[in-house]
Formats: C-alpha cells, sequence, structure tokens
C-alpha cells in the first residue's frame, strides 16, 4: 500500500527534482531525456531520444513516475557497475488520475492528449456508466476524451448499429468524438488511426472491450497480448497488466492500459462531476433551490429536461449513481485518504 508522503518528503521530492533540472541545464552531458514507456515496480522501461529502449532503476525521491512521462536518467559511468536510473519527473502537461479507496490518486498516464475510452458492443456489456466516469475525469484533468465502441462484428442484426448509433447520441462533436469499430472486420480502424496518429493517446476501459486489439490494428502488427473474454463471466480475464506505450509509424503515441473493474471519481467535486454532463449546462442555475444537487429536489430544472426528453435518461441515470456512491465513499472512514495525491502533486 502506497503510505502518504509528508510535507518533508514532498519538499523532498520537489527539490531533488529542480536541482537535476538545474544540473541538467547547467551540463545537458550528465543527464539524458527520455520517456517512460512502461513501470514495474522500482524498474522502469524508457526510450532515450536517439529511440533505445533501456530498462532503468528509479531514484528513490522522484516521487510518482508513469507510462508517458517525460524524464531526466543518469547512465552508468563504464566500469563503475550500478544501473541506469531515472532521476527526475519533468513537468507534465496533463496527469490522468483516479482515487484507489486505500492508495489514494493514482496516475494513470501522463502528458496524453486525447484518451480513447473502449467499450464493446457485445460482451462485455456496454456500459455507459463507465465511459462517462472517464469522461468527467478527462474534462476535469483538461484532456480531450474519445469513445470507441469495439466488436460492432458481432452484433446480430442488421439495424443493431443504427440503434447502437441512436442510443449513443448524447456523445458526438463538439464535446466527444464516438467511433463504431470492430479489429475483426478492420471497421473503423482507418478514421481512428487518422484522428489518433502524431497525438499522445491513451487507451482505457474495462478487460475484454478490445482496447490491446484495437491497438495491434491500429498498428497493422501484434505488439500486444490479446485474450479471450470468459464463457462463463463474459468479462475480460486481465490480460494487459501493465500500463505500456506504443508508436505509431507516421508519428505520435499509444498507450495501451490494463482493464479496469471500477473508476471512482471520489476526488471530483459535484461542480467537476456536473462539467462531464455538457448537456445540463443550460438548465443550471434555473432550478427553484440554488444549491440543487438534480437528484431528487422539487423544481429542478435539471430533472425536468430530463421529462421532457432534453437530456438522455441514461445519461442522468449514470450522473446519479455516480453521485450515490460518491456519497456513499465519502461517508466512509478514510474516505480523505482515498482524494489526497500520495506524491503531493
Ligand atoms: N469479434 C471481435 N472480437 C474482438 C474484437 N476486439 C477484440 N476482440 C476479442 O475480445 C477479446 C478481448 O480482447 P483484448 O484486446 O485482449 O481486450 P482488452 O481490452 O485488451 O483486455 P484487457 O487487456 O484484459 O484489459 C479477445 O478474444 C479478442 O479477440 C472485435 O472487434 N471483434
Ligand atoms: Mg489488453
Ligand atoms: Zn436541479
Amino acid at each position: 500500500m502506497a503510505r502518504k508522503l509528508s510535507r518533508k518528503q514532498e519538499n523532498r521530492i520537489r527539490e531533488g527534482r529542480q536541482r537535476r533540472i538545474d544540473e541538467f541545464t547547467a551540463d545537458p552531458s550528465t543527464l539524458r531525456e527520455g520517456v517512460v514507456i512502461s513501470r514495474y515496480g522500482s524498474q522502469a522501461d524508457i526510450e532515450d531520444r536517439e529511440g533505445t529502449l533501456l530498462r532503468c532503476g528509479i531514484r528513490r525521491t522522484v516521487g510518482t513516475l508513469v507510462s508517458g512521462d517525460e524524464i531526466l536518467w543518469r547512465p552508468v559511468v563504464p566500469g563503475e557497475g550500478g544501473t541506469d536510473t531515472v532521476e527526475a519527473v519533468l513537468p507534465r502537461k496533463s496527469l490522468l488520475q483516479r482515487p484507489d479507496f486505500y492508495d489514494g490518486l493514482k496516475p494513470v498516464a501522463a502528458n496524453i492528449e486525447v484518451a480513447v475510452v473502449v467499450a464493446s458492443a457485445v460482451q462485455p456489456e456496454l456500459s455507459t456508466n463507465i465511459i462517462d466516469r472517464y469522461l468527467a475525469a478527462c474534462v476535469h484533468a483538461g484532456i480531450e476524451a474519445a469513445v470507441i465502441i469495439t466488436k460492432t462484428d458481432l452484433l446480430p442484426d442488421p439495424g443493431d448499429e443504427d440503434r447502437l448509433r441512436e442510443r449513443l447520441s448524447f456523445y458526438g462533436e463538439p464535446h466527444v468524438r464516438l467511433f463504431l469499430a470492430s479489429s475483426a472486420t478492420g471497421q473503423g480502424i482507418s478514421a481512428i488511426r487518422d484522428f489518433l496518429s502524431g497525438r499522445r493517446s491513451l487507451l482505457a476501459g474495462q478487460s475484454g472491450v478490445g482496447k490491446s486489439s484495437l491497438l495491434n490494428a491500429l498498428l497493422g502488427s501484434a505488439a500486444a497480448e490479446v485474450g479471450a473474454v470468459s464463457d462463463v463471466s463474459g468479462l475480460g480475464q486481465h490480460t494487459t497488466t501493465c500500463t505500456r506505450m506504443y508508436r505509431f509509424p507516421e508519428g505520435g503515441t499509444i498507450l495501451d492500459s490494463p482493464g479496469v473493474r471500477e473508476f471512482g471519481l471520489w476526488h471530483l467535486s459535484r461542480e467537476d462531476l456536473i462539467r462531464g454532463y455538457w448537456e445540463f449546462a443550460p438548465y443550471l442555475g434555473t432550478c427553484r433551490f440554488k444549491d440543487c444537487r438534480h437528484q431528487n429536489e422539487k423544481g429542478c430544472a435539471v430533472r425536468q429536461a430530463v421529462a421532457e426528453g432534453q437530456i438522455s435518461p441514461e445519461r442522468y441515470d449514470n450522473y446519479l449513481r455516480i453521485l450515490e456512491d460518491q456519497e456513499q465513499v465519502r461517508s466512509r472512514a478514510g474516505f480523505r485518504r482515498a482524494c489526497t495525491d500520495p506524491a503531493g502533486r
């Protein structure tokens, strides 16, 4: 379990980072720049500026380190032994995080420009609740989001795809790009490649929805391992165990991540959560009560809009469930830890 760092430890991390950035600025020959491809416990695979892959140790004072992090690393001096070591994390342009009840806020990926939430049209069963959770987290982190629905080849009836588009019509531009795709037939793959190449992206979502299959289809290679969905539970079997960065031949990077069981949003305030529900915006401030939570209050303009068909009942129901989940977790002991950043960032 990750310990919450004391203020003193947090300061040490910050000072250490600054010292190494200063050292690099003064003499770029002692430290080198790189990017984290994957992190495994006390080690990380990094790529240096020449594109060479190296396994490095991590200096104890580095703090959190995740795929996508830009870093400074120190090569071993020939003849002196030891290992190449990650010495400092450079300032992040973005950080997607999720709260863990025991470990506090956990970083998922650094410096991504677009997070792609992957869900399956068929199996595991499509959950817009988990998509909504990612979308709200992305809005909060200032990261563009897209939604990809995979396995359309498994839809049994010819009209199913149109019905799916109709059901998901609440997603779409300008808020989020929606793609329907099949890694088996190639449907949607070139449009997704056009959308993602040249950018820094992340594939995220439940286990078994087809993230690694999609990655392989996009790259045109069997780069990532793929595992069958369980016949018994209809769920994925957590084949990918570690987030890893891949490069598009035409430029840009894409992170494949392990499937999640749930995605808590306890670190978001109600206002933060509502920002992920952009269709509520025209009604905010017009409810009878100023502090309306849009749950069961009388004179709620959001509920009225749902009743009149202006807001999708499915999206609204997801909002209610996330709100209830937030309230339930907040009432439990240990909640403060779940929303605390262990690295103090
Ligand atoms: N028919 C069909 N099967 C697919 C498609 N995409 C993925 N699958 C299958 O779905 C199963 C799970 O695929 P993965 O790519 O391993 O899923 P994942 O999201 O990476 O799963 P985790 O790594 O466990 O998070 C495998 O049996 C794939 O062959 C698709 O578009 N069509
Ligand atoms: Mg996978
Ligand atoms: Zn209201």
